[in-house]
């Protein structure tokens, strides 16, 4: 169902159909097909594709360097309510076009912020109401909600770990609203993205301080939700740095290490985003592993960088080998806990018509079903599972599995070893391991 309000924004171009990997047409998906089962789910249960009304909706091409280039009827309104309703029916419009079923927003995406609190509530509010008939009439849902503590100055200097208590009580109250509006409009996840949660530099900043109240002001807002009766995941999207020089979830090691020290483990996930674990030196397959052993892997922020940029270029994903690695490990720990796949990318400044913004999440969805595709395939008629499991063999029977099991102390192991003293060695077979996976793509 095409969900329109008073003005058709994307003329001319109606739901997009899965037509298959033969079809010519940008305009349709060639390998996500919703309804299609791979290993016992549709694709459409495993990726929960979500938009970001951030990027989709609130973006205009403009960059540190030049003005809009994009010019969306929505944003060139003046009056905020007028004009965050028009923005609404354009992304209500969009995502049903594209057959998704989520969405993803920021409070002051949803409408300009105003000049005061009262004023920022009351134009929430009405917003609120607004989209909830919206999700009514259509079915579609949101993934997460959270809440925006980077942007205005006030938090320049941090939200939760900002060194003046009122800038700190005044993100409290602004998350405390985002926390309400996510609860009205069930909302399944709540993101908190602490852009401005870090430091530019140690010399005027005492972490500990920072941390223990950013850990302080985690657990008031767990609580608060919690009375609420929001029973959705609370999730941690971890950045290494931008806009801050270092930002204190830098990656899912440290974020995880957090959360356990606060006592926050059992409430929070992690939200992985693909450019920032590049931004952190690591894979994105590496993020989702380490996030999939300690249980918290619970949403995916998809988009990929740039391998000459230094910086969040939030492309959309189009990268087939990369996420086929990262669907070996999403399909093997069994998925998204609560959360989704959402396209946390923008289009190009340089990209300006209306099918651009289609285009761009079309190109997503194959990127990532294809990459399902291909790993299910890897892992259901390829050796690599045996091999894995073969290179660990020596721990399955014998003195291995004893030491696995906490059975030798370090005089057994020496006896062992001098029992063991020629060690013949064993081939990693990363070559080997390479060619299976490409010979799927
Ligand atoms: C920015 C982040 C942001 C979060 C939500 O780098 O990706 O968009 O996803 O605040
Ligand atoms: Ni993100």
């Amino acid at each position: 169902m095409i969900v329109l309000g008073d003005v058709e924004y994307y003329k001319g171009i109606g739901k997009i159909e899965y037509e298959g990997k033969e079809s010519d047409n940008p305009l349709a998906f060639r390998y996500y097909n919703p309804d299609q089962i791979v290993a016992g789910k549709t694709m459409r249960e495993h990726f929960k594709f979500a938009i970001s009304y951030w990027y989709s909706f609130g973006g205009n091409g403009s960059d540190l360097f030049g003005d809009a280039t994009q010019h969306f009827a929505w944003n060139e309104m003046r009056e905020p309510i007028l004009a965050a309703k028009a923005r609404a029916d354009a992304a209500f419009e969009f995502i049903s076009k594209m057959g998704f079923d989520y969405f993803c927003f920021h409070d002051y995406d949803l409408v300009q912020e105003g000049k005061n609190f009262g004023q920022s509530e009351l134009r929430l509010v009405t917003m609120t109401e607004y989209i909830n008939k919206k999700i009514s009439n259509s079915g579609i849902k949101v993934l997460w909600g959270s809440s925006n503590c980077v942007s205005n100055p006030r938090y320049m200097n941090g939200a939760a770990t900002n060194p003046d208590f009122k800038v700190v009580a005044r993100a409290a109250g602004q998350v405390k609203l985002a926390l309400d509006a996510t609860i009205a409009l069930k909302v399944e996840n709540y993101v908190f993205w602490g852009g401005r949660e870090g430091y530019m530099t140690l010399l005027n900043t005492d972490m500990k301080r920072e941390l223990d109240h950013m850990g302080q002001f985690l657990i008031q807002a767990r609580d608060y939700g919690r009375s609420q009766g929001f029973k959705g995941n609370f999730l941690i999207e971890p950045k290494p740095m931008e806009p801050l020089k270092h930002q204190y979830d830098f990656d899912c090691a440290t974020a995880i290490g957090f959360l356990r020290e606060y006592g926050l483990e059992k409430d929070f996930k992690i939200n992985i985003e693909v450019n920032h674990a590049t931004l952190a030196q690591h894979t994105f397959q590496h993020e989702l592993e380490v996030a999939a052993q300690s249980g918290m892997l619970g949403s995916i922020d998809a988009n990929r960088g740039d391998y000459q940029n230094g910086w969040d270029t939030s492309q959309f994903p189009n990268n087939v080998q990369e996420i086929t690695e990262a669907m070996l490990i999403f399909l093997k720990s069994g998925g998204l806990q609560g959360g989704g796949v959402n396209f946390d990318a923008k289009i190009r400044r340089s990209s300006t018509d209306m099918e651009d913004i289609f285009i761009a999440h079309i190109g997503g969805a194959d990127t990532f079903a294809r990459a399902l595709l291909a790993a299910e395939k890897i892992i259901t008629s390829s050796p690599y599972e045996s091999l894995r499991q073969q290179r660990y063999s020596s721990f399955d029977t014998g003195s291995g599995k004893e030491f696995e099991e906490g059975k030798l102390n370090f005089n057994d192991l020496y006896a062992i070893a001098k029992e063991n003293d020629e060690i013949e060695l064993q081939s990693g077979k990363q070559e080997l391991f390479e060619s299976i996976l490409n010979r799927y793509l």
